[in-house]
């Protein structure tokens, strides 16, 4: 059901502010969200791209007992880092909020009075699940257990991770608490219920009003619910972090995350109308019935998209509901789950450093899991990479450029009498623009992005096939023209191909010598020879290099998974210096060693290997030098917790004095770490 519309709401989930993002989000929401956006701005639509951390709920409080510090300190650095993350990926939000903020907090308690006065929501003592040595109830993910419907033993309070089924609590078998691993008491708590039973009827014409434009797992999903008969939902917890519920006598109790994230679009849409300077502005988006809304997640999220916040929404009144949820399923990671403590994870803040956004967003690109669950492989990523952009895209336009700056000085040469073969290219890229067009419309980013690199390939092939350095000197007219419609498709390539790899359509304008950007054309002028001949181009340069096989080996030794016959290599070629003279215990019992936290560091100047380090040793702060700003940037040292021999007498290192001395590792690359612990303990205390 496509109406018409005058502008676009984008939303992508907002991912909890608890851990970096990685690549299982970006395959998941982030990248088609964003191909999306960036061909509808190519289109002229008038679009806004919303998103932001996620900061409430239990996921935040657990990371938060887990890494020994405040929710606050949690959602603070995540936040931050994530927002760096999605930028250096080119993920262009307009607004990138947090749920933590005022604009959101009043929001959402503005929702829950509402929906309380209109009787949507029930007040009523439920029991829970309570830990009686911590004294504390248990929300959600506090109480582990076995799944009720599939068996799984390591369920969660309110979801199961294996089946994704969502329960009530006191159904979970063998419950343990997270606190104290004990089995949890029942006890009575009053808590208030979302009667979202009250939608059923709206709910199921506004799904059955989707049936052909909701992807398969969505419509799925959300039928399998109604099926079930919606019930009523607890929105509150008892918990210190999150809203305090806005009602008397509800001290201690926060709303529901859930009830809350999802509105978290409305309020960083508001955040960004106030920054524009149009603080009502936010209004058109949400609720003016001209607006398609879009919103992208994952699987594990698309009831809360498709029921609970268009119940919300109807509740209220006066908002438009989503259009269409078209929710990834997820990514794996060369055939297991993404998992932190297995150390099977790909974080975007690590990847950036090694390799350019462009490759990973085409590789994600070509390999989403639309309709089922897909994997990232680092061979598949070296291949794509190496076979695809390299060798197809980067070889036509490379050689397209090269060719017109050695043969016609560097301007784009007169376009003649057509063949037959360049009148079959120019038809394709006639046509071209509309039909990925339409598959990034019907929201099939992968085939979209295979008929880029299509075109790409068929552009090569009239290279190859025209042979314009044989015809240089045969048809002289003939080359030009191969060459001026050559140009002509790097510059239309660079339009079709700017949704998925952003930063390298921007090179290739430059070398175009285009101005002044390329997100500023116009989609459809992708599918017109809109060069003039004689127009001087820019210098080439190389868009792709290639990944040596021995790169992808590293990556996947790091993964734990060495390639075949190949796994012993590691060890192997490890050259172990010889053992030191033997030492007494009374020569080792006079070296002090302690526990100290980095609070500074920085690059020595003028020195390529020391770094100079600020580090509290509890009873007093201190200056140490260490030589190893060759193997670590000085920022990935600042807050780690170290062991430094602290009775060593001081020196100077060029210059610079040094009252210590950290340790670490004697090897390099891989092998360099630094003296840890297992856990946070006081500054200050011995080793022995
Ligand atoms: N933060 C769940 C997640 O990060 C949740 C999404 C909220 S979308 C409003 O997977
Ligand atoms: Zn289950």
């Amino acid at each position: 059901m496509q109406k018409t519309f005058k502008r676009i709401l984008v939303t992508a989930a907002l991912p909890y502010a608890n851990g970096h993002i990685h690549l299982g989000h970006l395959a998941g929401c982030y990248i088609p969200a964003d191909i999306y956006v960036r061909y509808q701005r190519l289109k002229r639509h008038d679009v806004l791209f919303i998103s932001g951390s996620d900061e409430h709920g239990v996921a935040i409080t657990i990371s938060a007992e887990k890494e020994k510090t405040s929710p606050q300190t949690i959602v603070d650095k995540y936040h931050e880092a994530n927002k760096a993350a999605f930028a250096r990926f080119g993920i262009q939000f307009d607004n990138y909020s947090r749920t933590s903020l005022p604009v959101h907090h009043e929001t959402s308690k503005e929702f829950f009075l509402d929906l309380l006065n209109k009787g949507f929501l029930n007040a009523k003592e439920e029991e829970q699940f309570y830990d009686a040595e911590a004294k504390m109830f248990l929300p959600d993910r506090y109480v582990e257990g076995t799944c009720p419907n599939c068996r799984y033993d390591k369920a969660r309070g309110d979801q199961c991770d294996n089946c994704g089924k969502y329960y009530d609590q006191l159904e979970l078998k063998n419950p343990k608490s997270l606190i104290s691993g004990k089995t949890p008491v029942v006890k009575k708590t009053k808590h208030w219920f979302f009667k979202l039973g009250d939608f059923q009827k709206k709910l199921e014409q506004y799904v059955a009003g989707h049936s052909d434009d909701w992807k398969d797992n969505v419509l799925q999903q959300t039928r399998s619910w109604l099926k079930e008969g919606l019930q009523e939902r607890a929105v509150t917890r008892d918990l210190s972090w999150g809203i305090p519920v806005p009602v008397e006598g509800a001290e201690g109790k926060v709303i529901y995350v859930w009830f809350d994230a999802v509105l978290g679009y409305i309020s960083s849409t508001k955040e960004w109308a106030l920054r524009i300077g149009q603080p009502e502005k936010w209004k058109e988006y949400w609720c003016d019935q001209g607006t398609r809304y879009i919103a992208f997640l994952g699987k594990d999220n698309i009831v809360f998209h498709t029921i609970v916040f268009p119940a919300e929404l109807m509740a209220k009144g006066g908002y438009i509901l989503p259009d269409n949820v078209p929710a990834n399923e997820f990514l794996n990671l060369e055939g297991g789950k993404f998992s932190k403590s297995r150390n099977n994870a790909i974080y975007v803040k690590d990847i950036l450093e090694r390799y350019p956004a462009d490759i990973l967003r085409y590789t994600l690109a070509t390999n989403l899991p639309e309709t089922k669950d897909s994997d990232f492989y680092w061979k598949d990523f070296q291949a794509k990479n190496n076979n695809e952009l390299a060798d197809i895209y980067g070889n036509f336009v490379n050689r397209t450029i090269t060719f017109a700056a050695k043969n016609f000085g560097n301007s784009v040469p007169h376009r003649g009498v057509l063949n037959d073969r360049d009148k079959e290219l120019i038809g394709y890229i006639n046509s071209a623009p509309q039909q990925i067009g339409n598959l990034i419309e019907q929201f099939r980013f992968r085939d979209a992005t295979m008929e880029m690199m299509n075109l790409a390939r068929a552009a090569n092939k009239y290279f190859n096939d025209s042979e314009p350095w044989k015809t240089f000197k045969s048809n002289p007219d003939q080359c030009a023209t191969t060459l001026n419609i050559c140009l002509n498709i790097v510059r239309s390539l660079s339009i079709v191909f700017l949704p998925v790899v952003p930063f390298s359509s921007e090179k290739v304008w430059k070398m175009l010598n285009e101005t002044p950007t390329v997100g500023k054309e116009l989609w459809e002028n992708a599918g017109e020879l809109k060069l003039p001949s004689g127009h001087t181009l820019g210098q080439s340069e190389i868009l792709f290099t290639k990944i040596e096989d021995s790169v992808i080996e590293q990556e996947l030794q790091q993964l734990g998974h060495a390639s075949d016959g190949n796994t012993a290599t590691g060890a192997e070629q490890t050259t172990y210096t010889p053992l030191k003279p033997q030492i007494t215990y009374d020569d080792f019992a006079k070296v002090d060693l302690r526990v100290a936290k980095i609070l500074v560091a920085e690059a020595v100047p003028k020195s390529k290997k020391l770094i100079k380090l600020q580090i509290d040793l509890g009873f007093e702060k201190r200056q140490i030098v260490a030589g190893i700003a060759e193997k670590v940037m000085p920022d990935q040292l600042i807050g780690k917790t170290i062991i430094v021999v602290a009775n060593l007498a001081p020196a100077k290192l060029m210059g610079v004095e040094s009252q210590g001395m950290l340790l670490a590792t004697a090897g390099d690359g891989e092998n360099f770490a630094l003296l840890t612990l297992s856990k946070d303990v006081q500054q200050g205390i011995g080793i022995k």
